[in-house]
């Protein structure tokens, strides 16, 4: 989609070291692998610039483009009680989100129900309860198993949303679109993020579990400490 209210970028990951080093921020890739039960690799990147669709009718129902990117039975799992993920996403708001600026909207519940898609965005608009919408400051980040059903909010206010998503696989999952890393990057990937920028020979996962009565890491992250996405 590139229309005047929505553009989208798609496959951003080479085009700047900012963008890549979004993308393997140890803070995102820990939270990721910990959904994923497993190694992560990058899939996709992307960003998208929303502004209020000029055919908005404030007296119109309001309707989403709700989807998912992998199935409930598909692609997901449980261990030792925990939930798991083989596809999950981080959507970072580079932008403020009020209640008017179409922050991301979701079906609460729907990553664990195997019921068709559309029954389950039926009930999301007979209980309008059910549709949780972000609302957060810039900087902030939806970090989302894609089983769960989500889409675009709609923007009401007059203000710009701007948004960076990364999506991230188990390790045999291939790219989403067609692009490949060009000979260049691919010669600068350091070998401990070959698996989650690379593709990789063989079908092991690498799985990495932990049940809830393993002890907490003690020590603090601080790497992103004071960062912004202004900065
Ligand atoms: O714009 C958004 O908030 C959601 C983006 C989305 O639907 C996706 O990445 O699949």
């Amino acid at each position: 989609m590139d229309i005047p209210h929505h553009v989208f970028m798609g496959q951003i990951l080479q085009d700047d070291p900012l963008y890549t080093s979004y993308a393997s921020h140890p803070r995102l890739v820990g939270m990721v692998e910990e959904v994923i039960g497993g190694d992560a690799r990058i899939v996709e990147m992307n960003a998208h610039i929303n502004s209020r669709d000029p055919k908005y009718d404030p007296n119109a129902e309001t309707k989403y483009g709700f989807h998912n990117g992998i199935d409930v039975p598909y692609g997901s799992h449980t261990k030792n009680g925990l939930f798991h993920c083989s596809f999950v996403k981080t959507l970072t708001n580079l932008t403020d989100l009020g209640p008017d600026d179409g922050g991301t909207v979701v079906v609460a519940g729907s990553h664990k129900i195997d019921v068709p898609l559309n029954g389950m965005i039926d009930a999301g608009y007979a209980d309008p309860k059910l549709i949780h919408q972000v609302i957060a400051p810039a900087g902030s980040t939806l970090l989302f198993a894609e089983t769960l059903i989500h889409a675009t909010g709609q923007l009401r206010s007059e203000n710009e949303r701007a948004i960076i998503i990364c999506g991230y696989g188990a390790s045999m999952y291939p790219h989403w679109g067609k692009d490949e890393l060009t000979p260049v990057f691919t010669a600068k990937i350091p070998p401990h993020l070959e698996i989650l920028f690379n593709v990789k020979s063989h079908w092991t996962r690498g799985p990495k579990y932990r049940t809830l009565t393993d002890p907490v890491d003690p020590r603090q992250f601080t790497l992103a400490d004071g960062w912004h996405p202004g900065k």
